[in-house]
């Protein structure tokens, strides 16, 4: 089954990220995009394929407010704020895939901090959410983040290239990795096999170098991009996306 049809256009994707609220805090907002109103209406306007939401703004902003029928959602399932400083890393779940289904989310998203301490509970947490995201006919997506006291470097080439394979392995039918560089890309996208790839933005650069950064990513043979902080902390965020657009469909 083609679960990931609803939230791809000719097998790309572009998906705009806005969970930055819970998981860095208001810090990351200014006048207006604080406001989720204004993230789906730029979703809307720069023809995203997808808007990746935790449950409350899925709930209160995107059913209630009406763009449920405008733009697809991929709902988060699990976060965490990062007000805890420990070493360990660990982002439970605390939304199921049946008020997905129930909200009509076209898929899932989980987080999982490979190499963490509790890595073994993050991929048991994904696993059973994948089963039941497949019996309801939706996708599951992972961001798979390698974390921890043994991860020296988290976008180095090997690291990038064992999360992607580590999506495959587990069920992902998208994964989403940081980038490392135009090589080591190619190479994650190889290796994640029929698991779709998608580049996990990453804080604001100049557009230009976002721009290389996305061609290459792109030229890579990735699906796309599933970001957010390069868009909506751009001064022109529609403008920024319908340049990227011509970029991921050319
Ligand atoms: P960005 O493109 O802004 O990096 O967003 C992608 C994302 O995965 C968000 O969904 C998430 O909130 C954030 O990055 C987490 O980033 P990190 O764990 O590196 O602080």
């Amino acid at each position: 089954m083609d679960y990931l049809k609803p939230i791809l256009k000719n097998g790309k994707a572009m998906i705009l990220a806005y969970d930055h609220g819970f998981e860095h805090g208001p810090v990351e907002f200014g006048e207006q995009n604080w406001d989720p109103d204004f993230i789906l209406d730029i979703a809307a306007q720069g023809g995203y394929t997808a808007v990746a939401l935790q449950p409350g703004i899925a709930e209160k902003y995107w059913k209630e407010g009406g763009w449920a029928g405008k733009i697809p959602l991929i709902l988060k399932l699990n976060g965490k704020t990062n007000l805890w400083k420990g070493n360990d890393y660990f982002s439970g779940q605390h939304t199921s895939v049946d008020f997905a289904k129930k909200i009509g989310a076209s898929a899932v998203g989980y987080t999982i901090y490979l190499g963490s301490e509790s890595e073994s509970r993050m991929i048991s947490e994904f696993g059973a959410i994948r089963e039941q995201a497949h019996n309801k006919g939706i996708a599951a997506v992972a961001w798979i983040y390698p974390r921890g006291e043994f991860i020296a470097n988290d976008t180095a080439p090997e690291i990038i290239e064992y999360a992607a394979r580590a999506g495959l392995e587990i069920g992902a039918d998208i994964v989403k990795i940081k980038y490392s560089n135009p090589e080591s890309f190619k190479r994650a996208v190889q290796v994640a096999g029929k698991t779709r790839v998608v580049l996990s933005g990453g804080h604001k650069i100049t557009f230009e170098e976002f721009k290389t950064v996305v061609s290459n990513v792109v030229e890579a043979g990735a699906a796309g991009i599933a970001v957010g902080r390069n868009i909506w902390q751009n001064d022109d965020p529609v403008g920024a996306s319908i340049e990227l657009k011509k970029i991921i469909w050319m």
